[in-house]
């Protein structure tokens, strides 16, 4: 009997006994994995470990990747940080953590972890290339040559000296320390908050108020000076900025209103504290509200996410400013709803001129949005729930570091005295400095936070 059709007969046969196995042992004979690896960084010395690797499967039986984690030896003794430059299966569904070695020997002490959260890998096929990398958390270079997964080819080819483990069971390789079972370590996991850039900011907005303590300690700074933009004489009042919960989610919230005076004028914003952000990916789920909690509808009020520097002096070009603006009820000659996307070079405000771009569909965008702004390469683009809205560039593109903020606020006013409020929601702020970040894969990040109870993170440095 040729040999496939005896295991056909055999597989019918002794159906319940092998999906038992199959269970209990997904790394069965029927499993083959294989893995290459190249070095794309092979300096002895280096500030990045640039592992590629490339998985084969010789089996006869599809494998799902989440069953597979592939480990790199090495030695250190700080922290580190993983990333996905660029991966065939997808960056966002590798994932990538580092442990500490039970049973150190010299050339290891440490691996880095590769999983995956989805994909399965058919008989005879490949994951194509992991273009993956890692870096001590603090930047400073790091001797790689004495470690034990190391190797200087610069071309993919077989490497025994990263393990891969399929299901909890060795696969491949030689893990450090030697084959013995499977080691099953209680890893000392570093959060890999950093994936791909060069320092983090996600903030869930989990606050008891605007003065409490963590806000500051944290690097915001809940706005209570006077002064533009907006209705001359208005207060910002940070008892307007509070954090309710919404669906057992805190959010920020921003309630800003009038009777129609200067003076009976509510502003509301909340700011970075450091001028740090720069180039990178910007991102905030926010809500927009198209009329007032009560009393009468129309007022120019605009509500925003945005970046910003300070003005040094007139049409100073190092000016940068990166602006989500949302009018519900128009303003600056608009009759009606207006979202704008505007990206400056710089102003003066007296007389007025303003050098900058701007892009805006006019249509209700009330309701929670997903806003993004990716600052790389010369061009700014704004991206709506996915959707590119705006690509500008040239002049407009930021020079200095920025500010991150949300504010809300009555450009005039159109009289009658029953009070109104406007109110502006933000459930979460993102950034990633350094790294074009896909809007999907934000909402991927986002939510590996609050899978780990990481309501806040700042690995951003100061600049
Ligand atoms: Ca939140
Ligand atoms: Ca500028």
């Amino acid at each position: 009997m040729p040999r496939h059709l005896w295991k056909t007969v055999l597989a019918l046969s002794l159906p319940i006994a092998l999906a038992a196995v199959a269970l209990a042992s997904p790394a069965s004979a029927a499993q083959s994995l294989r893995l290459q690896y190249k070095n794309s960084s092979t300096g002895a010395t280096t500030a990045q470990a640039e592992p590629w690797f490339k998985l084969v499967n010789d089996g006869t039986t599809s494998i799902p990747l989440s069953q597979v984690k592939i480990r790199y030896y090495f030695t250190g003794d700080t922290a580190y940080r993983f990333a996905c430059s660029w991966a065939v299966v997808g960056c966002s569904t590798v994932t990538g953590q580092f442990a500490t070695l039970s049973s150190p020997v010299p050339a290891a002490n440490r691996y880095l972890e590769v999983g995956f959260t989805s994909g399965t890998l058919a008989p005879g096929a490949n994951t194509g290339d992991m273009q993956l990398r890692f870096h001590r958390a603090d930047w400073q270079n790091f001797t790689q040559s004495d470690d034990y997964s190391f190797g200087a080819q610069t071309s993919y080819a077989d490497w025994s000296k990263v393990a891969v483990y399929v299901g909890g069971q060795l696969a491949w390789g030689t893990p450090a320390g030697g084959t013995g079972p499977d080691p099953s370590p209680t890893p000392t996991v570093t959060p890999t908050g950093n994936p791909g850039g060069q320092g983090t900011l996600f903030d869930d907005f989990a606050y008891t108020g605007s003065s409490d303590p963590r806000l500051a300690q944290r690097g915001w700074t809940v706005r209570s000076n006077s002064g533009g933009p907006g209705v001359p004489g208005a207060t910002w009042s940070p008892s307007a900025v509070t954090f309710p919960s919404v669906s057992g989610n805190q959010v920020l919230q921003l309630d800003s209103s009038t009777d129609g005076t200067g003076a009976g004028t509510v502003h509301t914003e909340l700011s970075t504290s450091a001028r740090k952000f720069f180039e990178g990916t910007y991102a905030a789920r926010v809500k927009f509200s198209d009329a007032p909690l009560s009393g009468p509808d129309g007022e120019h009020v605009v509500q925003t996410f945005f970046t910003i520097t300070p003005l040094q002096q007139n049409m100073d070009p190092d000016y940068g400013e990166l602006d989500f603006e949302y009018l519900p009820n128009g303003g600056w000659g608009e009759p009606a709803n207006i979202l704008y996307t505007t990206s400056w070079e710089t102003y003066q405000a007296d007389p007025w001129q303003a050098v900058n771009t701007h892009t805006e569909e006019r249509t209700s965008f009330a309701g929670w949005h997903d806003l993004v702004i990716q600052v790389s390469g010369g061009r700014i683009k704004y991206y709506v729930d996915g959707r590119l809205f705006a690509d500008h560039g040239d002049i407009y593109y930021p020079e200095t570091p920025m500010w991150i903020m949300f504010n809300q606020w009555f450009i005039d006013l159109q009289g009658g005295s029953t009070p109104r409020t406007y109110r502006q929601q933000v459930d979460w702020v993102y950034h990633s400095k350094n790294e074009v970040v896909s809007p999907a894969e934000v909402l991927n990040r986002v939510n590996a936070f609050r899978a780990s109870s990481t309501a806040f993170t700042d690995t951003v440095p100061s600049s």
